[in-house]
């Protein structure tokens, strides 16, 4: 599949494996061959729970992994992909990778989308100014991207780690931090305007997904996270509208059995099903 080949509204699913900005183990460089194994396993179908069996559809193409052993140029390597994907109005699903790779993805978005919400669910808030002397870190992306205003409105769902630091990064930014011990299926998933989710593995309690670096107990379910997941509505009242998406931080290294990259596999297909529903 060439890009050229793309529809309006199609979705390219791509890896990008990379963990240079890894914080405490690297891994998840890795995460996407794992994934795409589980995700076509003769021990499951493609049949999202909405009823779209993705491997009867023609509206989304798996784009393999970009390669990048220079991870200088990676960051500019993805922007630009992304670029030429979004120039023809097709959409994204990355997956990483460190989480590191939301920054260049959304400076892309942010060029063809300027009210985006960023629904981003996660451990971690990512808010750190920089770690480890890295200001490209994993656990920093948000930062950037909030210091460049390259969305609207960022939502944090899924986060039991804050630290003053992050507290005061949280307050600096305006971020729309939803902690885990303060969360209800009540929410309000009812968004204005083009929404990008961007899925951390850790925002699942270890229990679940224990293939991640930081382990970090009390998290969702996994069925929590799919009922979020299947409840966005956008304004609009159409799927088109989540116009982008990525899952991150799967460390296979960590993994017991494929577990965690099955869930990967699992969460994947079910963004991919409300995206072309
Ligand atoms: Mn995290």
């Amino acid at each position: 599949m060439t890009p050229s080949k793309l529809k309006k509204n199609d979705v390219v699913l791509v890896g990008f494996p990379f963990d240079y900005n890894s914080s405490y183990l690297r891994g998840p460089a890795l995460a996407p061959s794992h994934i795409r194994e589980r995700l076509y396993s003769d021990s499951g179908n493609l049949c999202a729970e909405n009823g779209i069996d993705l491997g009867k559809t023609n509206n989304w193409h798996d784009f393999g992994d970009i390669e990048c052993f220079n991870s200088k140029k990676y960051f500019q390597i993805i922007e630009n992909f992304i670029t030429d994907i979004l120039d023809q109005k097709a959409r994204v699903l990355s997956l990483g990778g460190d989480h590191s790779i939301t920054y260049p993805i959304l400076k892309s978005y942010a060029k063809k989308y300027d009210n985006l919400t960023l629904l981003h669910f996660d451990a971690h808030p990512d808010l750190y100014d920089k770690l480890d002397n890295n200001t490209f870190s994993h656990g920093s992306p948000f930062a950037r991207i909030m210091e460049d205003n390259l969305v609207n409105n960022l939502i944090q769902l899924g986060i039991r780690t804050i630290n003053p630091h992050q507290k005061k990064q949280i307050k600096r930014f305006n971020v729309q931090t939803i902690e885990m011990k303060d969360f209800s299926s009540n929410i309000n998933l009812n968004f204005n305007g083009p929404v990008y989710i961007s899925f951390d593995m850790d925002a699942l309690d270890p229990a679940f997904a224990p293939g991640v670096s930081h382990h970090e107990p009390g998290g969702f379910s996994t069925r929590q996270v799919l009922e979020i997941i299947q409840k966005i509505k956008t304004s609009d009242n159409s799927n088109i509208s989540i116009v982008g998406a990525d899952i991150v931080e799967l460390n296979p290294k960590n993994d017991i059995n494929s577990m965690t990259a099955m869930t990967a596999a699992k969460c994947l297909k079910e963004i991919l099903a409300k995206m072309i529903s």
